[in-house]
Formats: structure tokens, C-alpha cells, sequence
């Protein structure tokens, strides 16, 4: 991809969970080549920000 486009993804949705997908050049995840995927009515045990110091990059 080029800086500024935007490209659609087509999927078969049938693994129910809380998955994430990044790219590989860890600089590049960083910023920002990271989707966050959830499924309507799947939720985590896992809280971010607060107390939790689970804060995303
Ligand atoms: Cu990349």
C-alpha cells in the first residue's frame, strides 16, 4: 500500500474471538498498521488503560 490509500478486505468471518492483525515490520505496526477484529456479542476478559496499565501503543 501507499501512503493515503485505502484498500478493501474481503473475509470469511468464522472464527469467533478478539483477534488483531498487524503488519510484520513491527515499525510499521507501530504506526498504525494494526486492525483490531471482534465479533458482535464476543467480548474479552481483558480491560485497557486505568488501573489495568494495559495501555495499547
Ligand atoms: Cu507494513
Amino acid at each position: 500500500m501507499q501512503p493515503g490509500e485505502v484498500w478493501q478486505v474481503a473475509l470469511r468471518a468464522d472464527n469467533p474471538g478478539v483477534w488483531m492483525a498487524h503488519c510484520h515490520n513491527l515499525d510499521h505496526a507501530a504506526a498504525g498498521m494494526v486492525v483490531h477484529l471482534t465479533y458482535e456479542g464476543v467480548r474479552s476478559p481483558f480491560m485497557v488503560g486505568g488501573h489495568t496499565h494495559n495501555h495499547p501503543e
